[in-house]
């Protein structure tokens, strides 16, 4: 009896201890901390807008208990998750549900995914989104920078090669409120320029500026609709950062003019990268103020990139981010649109298997953040990098929403970049998976995302090309872009036929605009992806749960690419077909919309600048009540006056009434109020 008292005490003791160190940081959100937990190694968190600020204990009877240990000096975290299906994992080539399946978080540079199998890619978002068979849901953040390894079976195991580090468990309803609090807890994407939402032309590179205006001119004269031409290394001066190469570029403000002057935008590269060379004013700066990353001798490191031997800025430290910044107000001022950040993994030439920096190298840190060596500092070194590249054309054009696409990011980096998916493949398995892939990041709260279309590395050919515009056209970002030395890949390279179909499918991405812009604004204020897995049409349809072929665009379009149409698992309900064209090429994927929802689409436009939604076609679906609703979200397109209520936010309520149907728009918020615009109805 006695000995029974002691051994009761000793567990309510152990029990307690543990109690007190693990609380709720909000309603449904648990913070679980280790014992011996170092805050110095890990806090602040680049995920979290605010530090978890303790609102009380876990319930005794909360579920999802992550169990601690160290085993051969790693830390490990196993939380047994039983048979719920697996989501989200950030970046990974592989499928969509990550049941069985692994992930690398040590950001690398990984062309054609070929290396680790595809498991180890640009990005780090240590998540897994679950999903139960009764349709209810959680989210489990391992609050970890280090290097790590995530194996996702019915047993989760994180393992990391740092310090034992804190997890956060949300537990929700449904993986739609999941997602909504990790917006909540770590950030949403910020309402992007509506610009960045059509059609973009990438190539590495398009040089010298005559080639860039003839490129342009094509879409303008075969009628495609376009809103960016990217700039990639080969506009640099011997790839010196924030310079222009006098003799391909020498007035890239006339360049960005001419560009401008046709509606085009433009988006240039920034590696992080400075040239060694005493001559150049970036790295003299950054040398003379010591703002590079060290060597283990606390020495500048120097490591290869394009341009020779390079100074890698140390961005852990607040005053280098604020310098990296300010490097961009010249360089905008040249009438540069938009930034792209790439290589920051880091990824450095000559940087052993990896291909990054030496473990020993060290980042001074700052703002709370102790001094660290690569191994902690690595994994956000493209998080630190955006930020402060946000920062710098933020405040270069105050009045203009900032575009930043980067190749790295970490959890949290949503708020400062949109992404793509790195070094793809011209080919037909490459094009399929990058569904799964984009899905995934949308379930890791990465809503702004896409692959590069056509296939970077390796030749495309017509069919490719055809079928990858015609299924991509409804990924949140949408860039067509390919590697130097393989062949043309604009629309019209490849012959009319493809240029055909990729001309009908980038209009229907522009008569869609109306509709996914209101879904980036749904992603900016609750962090809901734009594109979403077929399951959440229905959380307890089973036979959805893998589904990874036919996607959907928000909550009321169905896509099934062409290719899966036989064979891809559909969500029950009178989900009505839509078609944009009188006649079929055999490409366009197949679209349909929900019963019950209105998807408002415009006319074509040939780029955003001429963009309006003046006259408005509505896809009506009426449920068995003969209801349908629908919601539109509009502002000026750029520019922050929406934050101060310069916009409109309308519901659409559509209803049978004596066998004809009605039409309504019905102001919601903002001070536009624009009820009484001209719309078609199409009753599907
Ligand atoms: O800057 C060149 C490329 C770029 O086109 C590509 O999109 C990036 O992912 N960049 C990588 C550097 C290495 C290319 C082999």
């Amino acid at each position: 009896m006695k000995k029974h008292f002691v051994l009761l005490a000793i567990a309510a003791f152990v029990l307690g201890s543990c109690t007190s160190r693990n609380y709720m940081a909000a309603d449904g959100v648990a913070v679980f901390v280790p014992e011996g937990f170092d805050a110095s190694q890990h806090l602040p968190s680049p995920i979290f807008l605010e530090d978890l600020a303790r609102h009380g204990r876990v319930p005794s009877k909360w579920e999802l208990v992550p169990q601690f240990s160290n085993e051969n000096g790693k830390s490990v975290v196993r939380i047994n998750v039983a048979d719920a299906d697996l989501y989200g994992t950030g970046e990974v080539w592989g499928p969509l549900r990550r049941n069985g399946d692994k992930n690398i978080f040590w950001n690398r540079d990984n062309g054609a995914y070929a290396a680790h199998d595809g498991k180890e890619l640009y990005q780090t978002h240590p998540w897994v989104l679950g999903l139960r068979e009764d349709g209810s849901s959680f989210g489990i953040i391992f609050d970890n920078t280090w290097r790590s390894e995530l194996q996702c079976d019915s047993v989760i195991t994180y393992t990391s090669d740092g310090p034992a580090f804190r997890v956060v468990v949300i537990e929700k309803d449904s993986p739609a409120e999941v997602l909504k609090t990790l917006g909540r807890l770590s950030g949403t994407m910020e309402m992007p320029p509506l610009w960045a939402l059509g059609y973009q032309q990438c190539r590495f590179s398009y040089y010298p500026d005559t080639r860039v205006k003839e490129v342009a001119d094509e879409f303008r004269n075969r009628n495609i609709p376009c809103d960016v031409i990217w700039m990639d290394i080969h506009y640099m001066d011997g790839y010196r950062i924030f310079t222009f190469d006098p003799n391909r570029f020498p007035d890239p403000k006339g360049l960005n003019d001419y560009l401008h002057a046709r509606n085009f935008k433009s988006v240039y590269m920034i590696d992080p990268g400075a040239k060694v060379d005493s001559t150049y004013w970036v790295d003299k700066e950054g040398l003379a103020n010591d703002y590079f990353v060290h060597d283990a001798d606390g020495k500048p490191f120097e490591g290869g990139m394009w341009p020779g031997l390079t100074h890698w800025p140390d961005f852990s430290m607040p005053e280098v981010r604020e310098w990296w910044a300010g490097l961009y107000k010249d360089f905008m001022a040249q009438g540069v649109d938009g930034i792209w950040n790439d290589v920051n993994e880091p990824a450095v030439f000559g940087g052993g298997e990896e291909m990054t920096m030496p473990d020993d190298n060290i980042h001074r840190g700052g703002d709370g953040r102790t001094a660290g060596n690569h191994v902690r500092y690595h994994n956000v070194f493209g998080y630190d990098m955006v930020r402060a590249s946000r920062a710098g054309i933020l405040a270069a054009n105050p009045d203009k929403r900032p575009f930043v696409l980067s190749r790295s990011n970490f959890l949290g980096g949503q708020r400062y970049a949109a992404t793509w998916t790195g070094d793809n493949v011209s080919s037909v398995e490459q094009m399929k998976g990058a569904v799964a892939m984009t899905l995934n990041m949308g379930l890791s709260g990465q809503a702004f995302n896409g692959p590069d279309v056509g296939g970077f590395l390796d030749d495309c050919n017509p069919k490719l090309l055809a079928q990858w515009t015609a299924m991509g056209v409804y990924f949140p970002f949408l860039r067509n872009h390919s590697c130097d030395g393989t062949v043309d890949q604009e629309p019209w390279a490849m012959g009319p036929e493809t240029e055909a179909v990729c001309r009908t499918a980038i209009n229907r991405r522009y008569r869609l605009l109306p509709y996914i812009y209101t879904l980036f604004r749904e992603a900016s204020v609750s962090g809901l992806p734009v594109m979403r897995p077929v399951f959440w049409a229905d959380t307890r349809d089973l036979s959805l749960r893998a589904e990874q072929d036919a996607y959907l665009l928000g909550g009321d379009l169905l896509v099934v690419p062409r290719y899966a149409e036989t064979t891809a698992a559909l969500p029950q309900g009178d989900w009505q077909s839509v078609s944009f064209e009188d006649t079929d090429d055999g490409y366009q994927a197949r679209l349909y919309v929900r019963d019950g929802a209105i998807v408002p689409v415009g006319k074509v436009f040939q780029n955003t600048v001429e963009y309006n939604t003046d006259e408005l076609t509505l896809l009506v679906n009426l449920n068995e009540d003969g209801k349908a609703y629908g919601t539109l979200y509009e502002d000026a397109g750029d520019g922050f006056g929406y934050k101060s209520g310069e916009y409109g936010e309308y519901r659409i309520v559509a209803e049978r009434i004596d066998g004809e149907v009605q039409v309504r728009f019905e102001h919601v918020a903002g001070n536009f109020n624009n009820t009484e615009r001209c719309f078609k109805v199409l009753n599907l």
